[in-house]
């Protein structure tokens, strides 16, 4: 090391380079004999894109610019080179990787041509250097995050049914009940709620189709012999809803003095809770407490970035030490015998204090979007393909928290992935050893749902044999398909994809879609009404 300046250590890539070192600094530099042909990038939160990617081709800005802070660093966005969060590696001349990775938090990574940089946001710490085996090298990394960070305690995979990917926000009592009462004797650990519930995005209080209240449906479901679990997104709220009126000066602004978008979703603005205010703490702690007197002990939270986006805090800390500070009001006030699943969450902020963590955007009942995905040029977008691409590149992660790739879909019916993409969803949530589905029983042929109880049943034994082919009980699963970006849009199909980047950019244009999607789901849920379990 040429430690001219103590903050910011240089290294120099040599022959003998250590497998192993611990070097400390504001930022760090590696310089490396010739520019990498690969670059590990790690996206900030659950959604954001993980994958090795070709540095030979720079991944255009992902569209639209409206949903950044809802789908990455909105500080790193428009970043010129390739980069990530805390954590950055290049594939290296003889397969061998070097890593880069901080032990600390708000750091991030970036390849500058033939130099592999980090650097802390704000003060200085320590940074971990890698040099091996790939496998080898992320474990050590995982190794010493947990050591700093601390690791999930509870390892018990529970096995769930979560109502998103079938009713989405269509759900109500009898839609539940009739899932309830359906999924029979199917070895599930847990029914889980999600979004549609609550009066609004902020008023965490039953909405009017739950009249009976959320305490009679966590009773009606832990009559089955299983845990309820509710999702919430406690750290966002939209703009029309009561607690952004009656408590503004809760939310994240920015130097000037304005709210800070947490991005625009359910056809409105998102706003983002300050973390370091002590009233917003003890509301988010009275919100938990108040979910668990309800019954629930499996809890989602979800879109959680927002309270580590960059804006002026009531306490000047760091954006990251303010989000882990809220989060470790939420965990302590739910208890430790909750299962806590954080979603949307900025990864390394989380660890040590969730019991599971999503590790990719959300699936879908398509494999690639070609609208979303390959026009706005966005791997955040739900879709099968997407959320595989990046969950393997979080497997890593597995010895530190329990790595949720989201569901499996075992359906044919309101689903277009054809019977290899199904397996390979269901594969990956066996070698990351996280089970879900959210296929409604009366949705599966007496065939499928003997699938998805085999499926809950199975313990299999998972063997790596390189970065993306796996044995599952001695039976050859490859994910490599999932991984390519799409093509980038030429000629005609880069007008379209600037005609559709410029309407997504527009709040009238996402309400429009919006308004679509709502009325499609009214159509599929109308049609439930109609069909019956037959198993
Ligand atoms: C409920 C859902 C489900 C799902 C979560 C989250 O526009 N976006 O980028 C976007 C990404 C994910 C998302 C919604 C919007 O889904 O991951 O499991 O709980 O919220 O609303």
């Amino acid at each position: 090391m040429q430690d001219n300046d103590a903050i910011m250590p240089t290294i120099e890539f040599s022959e003998q380079f250590p497998a192993e070192q611990i070097v400390s600094g504001a930022s760090v530099t590696i310089n490396l004999p010739l520019i990498p042909k690969q670059f590990f990038r790690h996206g900030w939160q659950s959604w954001s894109l993980a994958s090795w990617i070709d540095t030979s081709t720079p991944l255009p800005v992902q569209k639209p610019r409206l949903l950044h802070a809802m789908q990455l660093d909105p500080t790193y966005a428009f970043h010129p080179n390739p980069h990530g969060s805390w954590v950055g590696a290049v594939g290296m001349e003889n397969e061998n990787i070097l890593l880069l990775g901080s032990l600390g938090l708000d750091a991030h990574v970036e390849l500058n041509n033939n130099q592999l940089r980090g650097w802390y946001e704000s003060g200085s710490g320590d940074w971990f250097v890698g040099y091996g085996i790939e496998q080898s090298i992320f474990t050590r990394y995982a190794e010493l995050l947990g050591e700093r960070l601390g690791i999930a305690q509870n390892r018990t995979p529970p096995r769930v049914w979560c109502s998103w990917y079938g009713l989405y926000t269509a759900i109500d009592e009898l839609a539940l009940t009739k899932v309830i009462g359906d999924l029979g004797n199917l070895p599930l650990d847990v029914i889980q709620i999600d979004d549609g519930w609550q009066a609004a995005i902020g008023d965490w209080q039953p909405n009017k189709k739950f009249p009976s209240g959320m305490t009679a449906l966590a009773e009606k479901i832990k009559l089955t012999g299983r845990k309820v679990g509710l999702w919430l997104a406690p750290l966002i709220a939209v703009k029309s809803s009561r607690l952004f009126h009656e408590q503004p000066n809760w939310f994240l602004r920015d130097e000037h003095g304005k709210f800070v978008s947490a991005g625009f979703n359910w056809g409105e603005p998102l706003y983002t809770l300050d973390t370091t205010h002590s009233e917003v703490l003890d509301w988010l702690a009275a919100l938990m407490k108040q979910v668990r007197r309800w019954g629930f002990s499996y809890i989602k939270l979800d879109f959680l970035y927002g309270g580590a986006l960059p804006g002026k805090r009531h306490l000047d800390i760091p954006r990251e030490a303010a989000y882990r500070t809220g989060l470790k009001v939420l965990r302590d006030a739910m208890g430790e015998d909750t299962f806590f699943l954080a979603c949307g969450a900025p990864i390394l902020p989380s660890l040590g204090l969730c019991d599971a963590l999503r590790i990719g955007p959300d699936v879908a009942g398509v494999w690639e979007n070609t609208r979303d995905v390959v026009l706005l040029y966005n791997p955040t977008i739900p879709g099968t393909k997407n959320a595989i691409r990046t969950s393997i590149h979080r497997r890593w992660l597995g010895p530190l928290v329990q790595t949720d790739p989201d569901v499996a879909y075992f359906r044919s019916r309101e689903c277009r992935l054809n019977d290899e993409q199904k397996s390979l969803l269901q594969d990956l949530a066996l070698v990351c050893n996280f089970k879900a589905t959210s296929d409604l029983p009366q949705w599966l042929d007496s065939d499928e749902r003997d699938g998805l109880r085999s499926f809950l049943n199975a313990e299999p034994e998972i063997k790596q044999l390189s970065r993306y082919a796996f044995q599952i009980d001695g039976r050859a699963v490859d994910f490599g398909s999932a991984v390519p970006l799409p093509e980038q849009p030429r000629g005609g199909t880069a007008m379209k994809a600037g005609m559709l980047g410029w309407l997504a950019n527009h709040k009238w244009a996402l309400k429009i879609d919006n308004y679509i999607q709502k009325s499609i789901l009214k159509k599929i849920i109308k049609n439930l009404e109609n069909q019956d379990a037959n198993y």
